[in-house]
C-alpha cells in the first residue's frame, strides 16, 4: 500500500493519475497548502523540499519518494508499466519527462504566479513566462508530428506528466491555438477513466477558468503559500 500526500494541483495530479493508471493500491491524504502543512516538521521528514506530492511505500519499509519525476519513475518500475524497459524507449520517455520537469512545469508555474497570484501585475514578467510556455507547447507540437504519443510509440509517464500541466493552459493564460497535434493529444488523454479518477484526487476542483469566484478564492489561497 502507498500513502500519497497531495493537493489538487498539476504536480499532485501527476502522482494520482499515475497511481490510477497503474492500478496500485493507495490512500490519498490532502495536504492543506494555504495552511502551509507542507512546511511542517512531519512533512519535511518525508520531503525536505516542503512541497507536494510525496509518496510513502508501506510495502518497502516506509520508503518515501519526493519530486514528481522520481515518483512517476518509481511507481512505473514498481508496477512494470508506463515506462518502457528497452534502452531507446526508456530514454525517449525520460527525455520528455525531464522536458516537463525542467521546462513546462517551472515555466507554467511561474506564469501562474505572475499572471494569477502576484499582487503587482508586471507585464514584461508575465509575457516572459507565458511566451516561454507557448514556445514549449510548440516543442510538444513538433514532438507529436506523425505520432500518437510523446515517446516510444506508446502512452507513458511522459504523456501523463506533460498532460497534467498543459491541460491547465487557460489558467496560465497560454494559447493552444494553431497546435493541432497538441490539441489532438489533449483530447486523446482526457477521456481515459484513470485520468478522470486521478484528477479528482484528493478532491475534485471546479474549472477555475469558468468560475470567477472560485478562481479568486484559489488565487488568494495560492498567495498564502507563495515564497517571495
Ligand atoms: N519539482 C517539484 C515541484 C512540486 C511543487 O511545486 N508543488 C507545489 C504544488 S504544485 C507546492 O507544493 N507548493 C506549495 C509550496 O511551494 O509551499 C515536483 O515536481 O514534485
Amino acid at each position: 500500500m502507498i500513502d500519497l500526500y497531495t493537493a489538487p494541483t498539476p504536480n499532485g495530479h501527476k502522482a494520482s493519475v499515475t497511481l490510477e493508471e497503474l492500478g496500485l493500491d493507495y490512500t490519498a491524504h490532502a495536504v492543506n497548502l494555504p495552511k502551509n502543512e507542507q512546511k511542517e516538521e512531519w512533512f519535511l521528514k518525508l520531503n525536505p523540499n516542503g512541497r507536494i506530492p510525496v509518496i510513502v511505500d508501506r510495502e518497502e519499509g516506509d520508503f518515501a519518494v519526493f519530486e514528481t519525476g522520481a515518483i512517476m519513475v518509481y511507481l512505473a518500475e514498481k508496477a512494470g508499466r508506463l515506462l518502457p524497459t528497452d534502452a531507446k524507449g526508456r530514454s525517449e520517455t525520460m527525455q520528455w519527462l525531464m522536458f516537463q520537469m525542467g521546462g513546462i512545469g517551472p515555466m507554467m508555474g511561474q506564469a501562474n504566479v505572475f499572471h494569477r497570484y502576484f499582487p503587482e501585475k508586471l507585464p514584461s514578467v508575465i509575457d516572459r513566462y507565458q511566451n516561454e510556455s507557448r514556445r514549449l507547447f510548440e516543442v510538444i507540437e513538433r514532438g507529436l508530428e506523425g505520432k500518437e504519443w510523446l515517446a516510444a510509440d506508446q502512452y507513458t509517464i511522459a504523456d501523463i506528466a506533460n498532460y497534467c500541466w498543459v491541460k491547465t493552459y487557460k489558467w496560465s493564460g497560454v494559447s493552444i491555438e494553431g497546435l493541432p497535434n497538441l490539441q489532438r493529444w489533449l483530447k486523446a488523454i482526457r477521456p481515459r477513466p484513470a485520468v478522470d479518477r486521478g484528477l479528482a484526487v484528493p478532491v475534485k476542483v471546479k474549472n477555475l477558468t469558468k468560475d470567477e469566484d472560485a478562481a479568486k478564492k484559489f488565487a488568494e489561497n495560492a498567495r498564502k503559500s507563495l515564497q517571495t
